[in-house]
């Protein structure tokens, strides 16, 4: 498993001349659809966890926290995600999160609580692998954002390791730039922050404020009443 640190930056019309002055390297474009999913009540996005199928890849991205920023502007600007892929781990995580959830306030009955179980066991996985929506429509799992994104990706070698520079640019019209690195669990995370400092300051973004990912404009856009839960949470 691995931990994705990140840290947005707004995409201006200078960039990609700043990301050759720097020597980085472009390492090729894609396109990419994005579906999220979530209950109808939010439970996922509300912990910050994030389940998403692109281009039929699932990934789960669950909060990370470890290791302690450079500077308070790395703290405020940086995220950290570990990262989930296996399919399986992600049906038992996200079981867990629900079956959690649904105990505390006590709102399934039996049945559903079976329902839970199934899953987070993988009793049905060879059903799940023919048809996807099984599992989701069994932790009542809905999509709440679907959309697709220009992806321009870019590598710069430093001694102290490779970091990746992404530009996307989403059908809805949003475009940010993202710095990141990938840090194996259990990895150096202050090093991760301080390369990720680095590469700011080289781009010129030492000052900036947090930045808004597709997904917060996605929200915000179009689903309000997601969003101002996720807000008043402090999640976004
Ligand atoms: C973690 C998260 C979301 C999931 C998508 O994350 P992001 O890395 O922004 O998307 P993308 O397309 O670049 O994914 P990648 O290709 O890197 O896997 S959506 C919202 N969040 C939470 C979040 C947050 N609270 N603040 C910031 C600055 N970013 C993300």
């Amino acid at each position: 498993m691995t931990v994705e640190v990140e840290r947005k930056f707004v995409c201006d019309a200078e960039i990609i001349g700043k990301l050759q002055d720097i020597g980085a390297k472009c390492i090729g474009q894609w396109q990419f659809r994005d579906q999220y999913f979530d209950s109808p009540n939010f439970i996922l996005t509300l912990k910050n966890f994030w389940l998403r199928c692109r281009e039929g890849l699932w990934e789960l991205k669950c909060p990370a926290v470890s290791g302690t920023a450079p500077d308070n502007d790395t703290e405020t600007l940086c995220t950290r995600y570990r990262e989930i892929t296996s399919l399986p781990l992600i049906q038992s995580e996200v079981s867990r999160i629900i079956r959690e959830h649904t105990a505390e306030g006590s709102e399934s009955n039996s049945s559903q609580r079976e329902q839970i179980d199934k899953v987070a066991e993988n009793e049905d996985t060879e059903i799940c692998s023919a048809d996807d929506t099984k599992w989701l429509n069994d932790l009542n799992l809905v999509c709440f954002a679907e959309f697709k994104t220009e992806r321009c990706s870019y590598t710069l070698e430093r001694e102290t390791g490779a970091v990746r520079v992404d530009l996307d640019q989403a059908d809805f019209g949003h475009c940010v730039g993202e710095i990141e690195v990938l840090v194996p669990e259990g990895g150096d995370m202050n090093a991760a922050l301080q390369r990720i400092s680095a590469i700011a300051v080289e781009l010129g973004l030492s000052c900036e404020k947090k930045v808004k990912g597709k997904m917060h404009v996605y929200l915000q856009r179009y689903r309000p009443e997601h969003y101002e839960e996720l807000l008043s949470a402090q999640i976004l």
